[in-house]
């Protein structure tokens, strides 16, 4: 069993049109360390996942990074969410930039303990190598292997339209139209998530 490990609904409405029902939603809150890109969080987000399941785990890290805000939010995406709101941070961007151009990004990480054949990332192939030789149980976790795929859509920020999906879609316009005047379907055609979760299911099935 393949357990899509997250605390948000919206996410795994999404990923169930591209994985079968072998998926199931793991509400577990892993422990988002602080960094400047999705990957690491994402990484390590999926070895703790599959530690504490004991099952293959799939994270996915998201964030909407608007380019006149230097990337705000970011990886503090959920936080300037919960805090500020979707709407203020709407404000925030296009206050800095007319048009407020800005970009989601979906990082999503497997992680089953087994081994693959290699990493995408050789900084975190180093980093193995060195846990690999110690005792402590973190570090440890730091070995096992994690396969990344990410995807990124681009867009800029509006005045709130629409009620479907979650999150920021109100304020997010591609090609016109808001992420929450999408369906489901049409959004997972062009957005961050469903190119990630493309890659990873194509990998995933031939694996
Ligand atoms: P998990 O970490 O438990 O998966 P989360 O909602 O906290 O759930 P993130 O840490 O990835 O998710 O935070 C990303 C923030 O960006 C959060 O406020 C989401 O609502 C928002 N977000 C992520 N993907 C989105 C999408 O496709 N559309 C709109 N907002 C999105
Ligand atoms: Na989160």
């Amino acid at each position: 069993m393949l357990r899509y490990v997250t605390t948000n609904a919206g996410k795994v409405r999404e990923a169930r049109d591209y994985l079968d029902s072998e998926v199931s939603q793991l509400d577990f809150d892993y422990t988002e360390i602080q960094a400047p890109d999705l990957e690491p969080i994402a990484a390590r987000g999926a070895r703790e996942a599959y530690r504490h399941a004991g099952e293959p785990a799939l994270v996915d890290d998201a964030g909407l990074f608007v380019d006149a805000l230097d990337g705000f939010p970011g990886p503090y995406s959920a936080y300037a969410e919960e805090t500020l709101g979707m709407e203020r941070v709407g404000h925030l961007a296009r206050d800095a930039a007319d048009p407020a151009r800005a970009e989601f990004r979906c990082v999503l990480a497997y992680c089953d303990g087994d081994a693959f054949d290699a990493s995408p990332d050789p900084v975190d192939r180093a980093d193995r190598a060195a846990a690999a030789a110690t005792d402590d149980r973190e570090e440890q976790d730091d070995a096992l292997p994690v396969k990344l795929f990410s995807g990124v859509v681009r867009g800029r920020i509006v005045e709130p339209r629409g009620d479907g999906g979650f999150g920021y879609d109100p304020v997010f316009e591609h090609d016109g139209t808001t992420f929450a005047e999408m369906s489901a379907a049409e959004k997972n055609a062009v957005s961050h998530r469903g190119r990630a979760l493309e890659q990873f299911a194509e990998w995933y099935a031939t694996r």
